[in-house]
């Protein structure tokens, strides 16, 4: 059913996305089959495999465990980078900059990301051969995933910037994704995870990789594609005071977990010394912050499915194939076959504007 005309490099970059992300679904979610399989054929059959009660390995069980689960973080976080690839470009109405690189750095995070599981069992009595190593390929996923940021924030310079909700999603995650990323480089450095390891340090890393990261891409993804999927608009103001508030109460409840892992505060304990109060307190106000952020976004997107201004065809002004079609689409998308003759990012030339081009014809 492919349109005429459409090659790979033709392709929007969160479909590229998808496609590196399907690549690493195939190879890496068999390795959590065969591991409970071998839990069940361990309990069924008293095979010691992982029970060192009956002669097994229960490291050879997190070994299985990562080497599934670190693959299983870029498949939350590789659709969501796509994603923002489609934010920043429709909404500074310029291609992005080096469409190839971002696209193969989808597909580099794909292969990168099966070599570093090790990195989560630094005190877990592996070598320090292992270690080292681990550590070192670690750093490699730090390449393509930078070259996305330095994309993104390119695509930007010089672009005519809209603020819409979508695009503020898109900061925000520029901003989050990044101390994110950059916290990760913490945590895969060998001598300073003995420190952090299993403290709230993680936890909020984790959490702005995820949450600051996939969930906020998501929620720019519902917010771009909202009006084509159900033909309505939703409101301007309460969307921007809900992106807002989820800005400033994800801030609020996880870097405080930061600091407090950062001296010391254990992951998974309910009680804590009297040090960390004030930083758990502080973490639970930007909880509250931000679930008034995520509750009013509920209600103005149900508030728009009923009552919402009828949305047009294209209101971002995008040039990809989905928004070459009707709001919402129709069955099988298009009256006729669409013929691709440019590339999904190819803007018409800006329109002039009045404040700065006086006097061009
Ligand atoms: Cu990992």
């Amino acid at each position: 059913m492919r349109a005429p005309g459409m090659t790979w490099f033709k392709m929007p970059l969160f479909i590229w996305a998808t496609y590196a992300t399907a690549v690493i679904q195939l190879l890496a979610t068999p390795v959590l089959a065969i591991t409970l399989l071998l839990l069940i054929v361990e309990r069924v059959l008293q095979i010691g495999i992982f029970d060192p009660a009956m002669g097994g390995d229960p490291v050879l069980f997190q070994h299985f465990f990562w080497f599934y689960s670190h693959p299983a973080v870029y498949i939350m976080i590789v659709p969501p980078f796509g994603v923002i690839s489609e934010l920043i470009t429709a909404n500074s109405r310029k291609h992005i900059f080096g469409y190839k690189a971002v696209a193969y750095s989808s597909v580099a995070i794909a292969v990168i990301g099966f070599l570093v599981w090790g990195h989560h069992m630094f005190v877990s009595g592996q070598s320090m051969l292992a270690g080292a190593v681990f550590s070192f390929l670690t750093f490699f996923v730090a390449v393509p995933t930078a070259i996305k940021v330095f994309s993104w924030v390119a695509t930007m310079w010089r672009g005519s910037i809209r603020f819409t909700t979508p695009m503020l999603y898109a900061l925000s995650f520029l901003f989050l994704f990044t101390i994110g990323g950059l916290t990760g480089l913490f945590l895969g450095a060998l001598a300073v995870d003995v420190h952090l390891h299993d403290t709230y340090f993680v936890v909020a890393h984790f959490h702005y990789v995820m949450m600051g990261g996939g969930i906020i891409a998501f929620l720019g993804g519902l917010h771009h594609w909202w009006p084509k999927m159900f033909g309505r608009m939703y409101s301007r103001t309460w969307s921007r005071v809900s992106v807002l508030l989820i800005f400033i109460g994800f801030n609020v409840t996880f870097f405080s977990q930061f600091i407090l892992g950062s001296r010391g505060m254990p992951r998974r304990y309910h009680e804590y010394l009297p040090e960390f109060t004030t930083w758990h307190q502080a973490s639970t106000a930007g909880s509250l912050i931000l679930a008034a952020g995520l509750f009013i976004a509920a209600f103005y997107l149900a508030h728009s499915l009923f009552r919402g201004e009828r949305a047009p065809d294209n209101p971002w002004g995008a040039v990809t194939l989905d928004w070459a079609t009707a709001t919402p689409p129709i069955t099988h998308n298009f009256p006729e076959q669409p013929i691709v003759t440019a590339g999904p990012y190819d803007f018409p030339e800006r329109e002039p504007d009045p404040h700065h081009d006086k006097g061009d014809a």
